[in-house]
């Protein structure tokens, strides 16, 4: 339908101006009768770096082409699911996402975890069904597109700086930085800083300097295990490297800011990389997500102790509100779409035995909880899940000073010894976990158990692949596309 104040509100609309705007409608009428009988789902899995995000797309797509290890999945229990194929991808200009790549390396010999993910990329899954119901005798069978894009988790780090200026992302880089978890990862950082004066006129080589120790601390915080190491394209700048729009670092504010100095280019600078590329990306990539999956690497954060806890929680707390559905806000401003569906889900909940996974989604679920109020997921569906996208342990029960104690066998990804072991226990009462967190404390507390989850090797291939060994990826893809099926 053509809205008749698309028309009117215009000052004085020309005949080809009004022209490219019926085409458009015309376009889009076309468009959705087409998905009226193809339905299209966007499905968007989001997660920081090493979340997961790569294993989970490539084993969801196993698992759906071959679908004998997904008995959760309704039309698949059902008999409906006639065929489930690949497709080339709906985008032209963007890469496609490496299945075969990704999935010869997990089946491999030996396997392998995939590569860390250093650029966009997008798949496209189309699954034809029977109806059900009553429409069952009526309708010929239906298609439902799925697309899906992988991208670096670095990225995701950027959404916080849109609602920030240059002043007020500065002032938090800095003091984040000179907080107790962080001491000592920037001191070269720290000590320049002390030495230049952002009121003087721009000197490029300093400013050069200046970036090159901001980002060497990023990625000695990274390499601590932080999650809040934005912008993230100085950790993973692509062909962007060197580029004027990466050649910036936090400063304080002088009292006054002229555009010849050095503050006034890196606010500059700051502002472009926001516009040309945080924005571009968002607006690509989340613009029209129906079904959102967020994946989180909790159990990888309390291995890591209080002080990762926090920061994850605090990375966190500053995306997930981006999604806010309704709001407006920066995404549904640009979209003005809403996510209908969020699943979020602890990821390598195989380095934990299963009775213990109620306790994992209650670690999530707290975890979130600030986000998720902030965010008030207002008509959108929610589920917590602890999953394993590729199950790299086994379960085992001994006995211990006459009580059960149960254990996950696996290879260490370190070395590749089998190791039967206890990684701890997870209190029942998250408050446990996240109260140390939130205190800053350096260490979880004596008699709170330690927690062994070292890094496992994916499992060796047995035979012919059916799909991939997972955890609850049967239950994901029930939530996330079950009811179009
Ligand atoms: N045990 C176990 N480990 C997993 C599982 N999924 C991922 N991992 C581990 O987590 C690492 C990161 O997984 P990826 O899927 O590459 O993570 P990502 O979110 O794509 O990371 P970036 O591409 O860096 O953003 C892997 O190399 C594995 O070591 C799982 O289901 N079980
Ligand atoms: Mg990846």
């Amino acid at each position: 339908m053509i809205e008749a104040d698309k028309f009117s509100k215009g000052k004085h609309l020309g005949i080809a101006d009004i022209a490219d705007q019926i085409a458009r409608v015309v376009d889009d009428t076309q468009n959705g009768a087409r998905e009226l009988f193809e339905p299209v789902l966007r499905v968007g899995v989001t997660g920081l770096s090493r979340a997961g995000k790569t294993v989970f797309i490539t084993s969801l797509v196993a698992n759906l082409l071959d679908r004998s290890r997904m008995p959760g999945l309704r039309a698949e229990a059902e008999g409906r699911v006639m065929a489930a194929f690949l497709q080339p991808q709906p985008d032209d200009t963007m890469p496609r996402f490496a299945y075969e790549t990704h999935l010869q390396s997990l089946v491999g010999n030996p396997p392998r975890w995939p590569e860390s993910t250093s650029s966009i990329s997008q798949l496209r899954l189309s699954l034809r069904t029977h109806p059900t119901g009553l429409l069952r005798g009526l309708k010929g069978p239906g298609v439902l597109h799925v697309d899906i894009v992988d991208y670096p988790g670095e990225w995701l780090l950027d959404l916080p700086l849109m609602k920030q200026s240059y002043a007020q992302w500065s002032e938090a880089a800095i003091a984040l930085a000179q907080s107790p978890a962080r001491a000592g990862l920037g001191k070269v950082w720290h000590e320049m800083l002390q030495k230049v004066d952002p009121a003087a006129v721009l000197d490029e080589g300093e400013a050069q300097g200046l970036a090159m120790v901001f980002t060497k601390y990023l990625q000695a915080a990274r390499a601590a295990g932080f999650s809040n190491c934005a912008p993230g394209r100085f950790l993973l700048p692509g062909d962007l490297a060197g580029s004027p729009a990466l050649t910036f670092a936090p400063l304080s504010r002088p009292s006054r800011v002229r555009s010849n100095t050095l503050y006034g280019a890196f606010e500059r600078r700051f502002e472009a990389y926001k516009k040309q590329i945080v924005r571009p990306f968002f607006r690509d990539h989340f613009a029209r997500i129906d079904h959102q999956i967020v994946l989180v690497d909790a159990l990888g954060a309390i291995d890591g102790g209080p002080q990762t806890v926090e920061d994850l929680r605090a990375a966190m707390s500053a995306i997930l509100p981006s999604f806010r559905p309704g709001k407006n806000h920066f995404l549904s401003m640009l979209t003005g779409k809403k996510v209908s569906k969020i699943l979020f889900a602890a990821t390598k909940a195989d380095h934990i035995h299963h009775s213990q996974h109620p306790r994992l989604n209650g670690f999530l679920a707290a975890l979130l909880a600030d986000a998720k109020e902030v965010a008030n997921w207002k008509g959108a569906e929610t589920e917590v899940l602890s999953l394993a996208a590729m199950r790299a342990t086994v379960e085992q029960t001994v006995k211990h000073e006459g009580a059960p104690l149960e254990l996950v066998r696996g290879r260490l990804l370190d070395g590749g010894k089998e190791v039967a072991l206890h990684p701890g226990d997870l209190p029942e009462d998250p408050e446990r976990l996240l109260g140390p967190a939130r205190a800053g404390d350096a260490t979880w507390p004596e008699g709170g158990g330690g927690y062994e989850l070292p890094a496992f090797a994916p499992p060796a291939a047995e035979g012919a692949p059916r799909g991939l060994a997972h955890i609850r990826m049967d239950r994901a893809a029930q939530f996330i596309i079950g009811d179009k099926l």
